[in-house]
């Protein structure tokens, strides 16, 4: 174990939390916010500092403009969570897991800019410069797992009682953004904070929640979709498409379909997994999804596109087939 890195690490911590520390002591109201279209680690980051920051004597306020994940709705304080933007200034504003300044609700980031009130940040994402000059102080670090690891580390320094509310929201933020401790940025933290908190959570009650409440009309449609799958570019590449008829006919939203995509990863050969959303006629709203050996980001510019490394997306104008052509090419052109 390299303990002098798990010293400069300490480190860092107090010196950023230090700064937030003293901002939450001076405020009494505070707004708290994750990013549009929130995910688990979003809403669930979200919740703990709730519950965290209620214990000291805040009153706090969490504020959504984008409806909540349908199977996050069981964590305790979604039902608290407010989707009008409040009239009163709080004193602090804390967001979670944005990412980039753009991913704040924009009426938010409005009123964020106009009152002039200090704002902090908690975030497990890469940030670029401008992101760093809208925040007053920035609890950042790209290699924890998930946003509400970082805020299990700020409870902790602080020294707080976790309450079994605020313990269910951090260990489902984890588990969420890891993929349920499978993806690349598990890590031994992640482990050590779940061991932590693990005689205040039922880990199955989570996992089906999460994972086995999916409604029958979800997993009739996948079934539709994937019987209609396409394996293109000699087995490197799955596509798969969701159409609004389907929606409409399933009764299901976009954030219902969502996951589909993984199931066209998990293929033996895959490299790559795609899904087609149409947006409009003719006009597909493309993410994708990769594993090593092809960069999404690579196969994204080529349409007009950006992202990661592991995961990117596009805008397409044009008929399915057409696309799937475009893919071809470009992946046989990419691909080691
Ligand atoms: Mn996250």
């Amino acid at each position: 174990m390299n303990i002098g890195a798990n010293r400069i690490k300490m480190r860092t911590s107090e010196f950023l939390l230090a700064p937030i520390n003293a901002m939450i002591d001076k405020s009494s109201e505070i707004i708290v916010s994750g990013h549009k279209n929130p995910d688990g680690d979003s809403l669930a980051s979200c919740l703990a500092l709730y519950y965290l920051l209620t214990g000291l004597g805040k009153k706090v306020t969490v504020y959504s403009g984008d409806p909540l994940p349908y199977n996050y709705l069981f964590l305790k304080g979604s039902d608290k969570v407010v989707f009008d933007i409040p009239e009163k200034d709080p004193d602090l504003f804390i967001i979670v897991d944005a990412g980039s300044v753009d991913r704040i609700d924009d009426k938010l980031r409005k009123k964020i800019s106009k009152s002039g009130r200090e704002v902090v940040l908690f975030d497990h994402h890469v940030l670029t410069d401008s992101v760093k000059s809208f925040y007053d102080v920035i609890f950042a670090d790209e290699s924890a797992c998930a946003t509400a690891a970082l805020i299990f580390r700020w409870a902790d320094e602080r020294k707080l009682d976790i309450c079994e509310e605020a313990a269910e929201a951090i260990y489902t933020g984890i588990i969420s953004d890891t993929g349920g401790l499978r993806y690349g940025s598990t890590n031994k933290e992640s482990f050590e904070i779940m061991s932590k908190l693990i005689d205040k959570v039922s880990p199955w009650k989570i996992a089906s929640e999460i994972y086995e409440k999916v409604p029958a009309n979800q997993m009739k449609m996948l079934a539709e979709v994937l019987s209609d799958m396409k394996i293109i570019a000699d087995g490197q590449a799955a596509v798969i498409k969701i159409t609004n008829d389907q929606l409409e006919r399933y009764s299901l939203t976009a954030d219902h379909v969502d996951s589909f995509v993984n199931y066209a990863r998990s293929i033996e050969g895959v490299k790559l997994a795609m899904r087609f959303r149409e947006l409009d006629n003719n006009c597909w709203k493309v993410s994708m999804r990769s594993r090593d050996g092809i960069n999404c980001h690579v196969v994204a510019s080529g349409f007009g596109g950006g992202g990661h490394k592991n995961a990117a997306g596009f805008i397409f104008k044009g008929s399915y087939d057409e696309a799937l052509k475009k893919v071809e090419e470009i992946v046989n052109s990419v691909s080691k």
